[in-house]
């Protein structure tokens, strides 16, 4: 799953991508660069971020969405039934939810609309001041495995969990979560994971205290993605698509 935030102030790629056919063609470009699927996003949900108003989200993923659906996979990234309603309607077929209370979206659309629930403590604004869990892997499992159930009763046809790295948790959580993986797949429900270029991949890097700045994470995020297929993961959301799509060659064969 390619990246493709329609922002000015995504964590790495805000403001690249706000002008519609920039956008567009960075998305058609993902599809040439192997990406499955394109995560057509409005609005960011980096720690601290502004929530934006509905009609100016919309404003900005619509005419991509649209563009898009023609020649790939699109998915919308959104927490706003409004946005993935329309979006659905201009073509996506995978409503991205990091609010994880979007399926009845999923569900009213019918057959060939699937849903992500994603794991998220709080919200952008506050999320990562001071997260405090008993047992983060224990506690984002039984949420993801609910809100699954509670989508499928509803009729959602094809349902995808994402433990939400970087969404209200520090490293140590991220990286138990990722160390998890295989028990989360082992729910039976298909694992996303998008841990591509976050801050935690920076501070566990980080040499002689200097964490590598967010265009710096390449190496890292490789590393994860194919840990994270490795461990289970059947689909992973990244900035870097042909590196990433090299790394899944390979790790296919070995
Ligand atoms: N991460 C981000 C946004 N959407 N969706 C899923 N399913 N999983 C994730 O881990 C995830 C997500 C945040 O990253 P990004 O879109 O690159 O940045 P921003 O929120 O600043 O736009």
């Amino acid at each position: 799953m390619g990246v493709l935030n329609v922002t000015p102030d995504s964590f790495s790629d805000g403001g690249r991508w706000l002008d519609p056919d920039a956008a567009v063609a960075r998305g058609l470009a993902m599809v040439d660069e192997g990406a499955d699927v394109v995560d057509v996003g409005g609005e960011s949900t980096r720690p601290g971020a502004d929530p934006v108003a509905d009609d100016e989200e919309l404003r900005r993923v619509l005419p991509v969405v649209a563009a898009l659906a023609p020649h790939v996979r699109v998915s919308i990234d959104t927490r706003r039934a409004a946005v993935a309603e329309q979006a659905v309607a201009a073509g996506a077929t995978l409503v991205n939810d990091v609010s994880a209370s979007l399926w009845p979206v999923a569900a009213a659309a019918g057959p060939g609309v699937g849903w992500v629930a994603m794991h998220m403590r709080g919200e952008p604004r506050t999320m990562q001041q001071a997260p405090v869990y008993d047992d983060v892997v224990a506690e984002v499992r039984a949420f993801l495995v609910e809100r699954a159930a509670a989508a499928r009763d509803a009729g959602v046809d094809e349902v995808w969990v994402d433990p939400g790295i970087g969404f209200g948790k520090t490293a140590a959580h991220n990286l138990a979560l990722l160390r998890a993986t295989r028990s989360l797949a082992a729910t039976g429900w298909p694992v996303l994971v998008g841990a591509s270029r976050k801050t935690f991949l920076g501070l566990v890097t980080a040499e002689g205290g200097v964490a590598a700045a967010a265009d710096d994470r390449l190496e890292a995020s490789l590393a994860v993605a194919v840990w994270a297929v490795d461990q289970g993961a059947a689909m992973v959301r990244v900035h870097d698509v042909r590196p990433t799509v090299q790394a899944m060659r390979l790790l296919a064969v070995s």
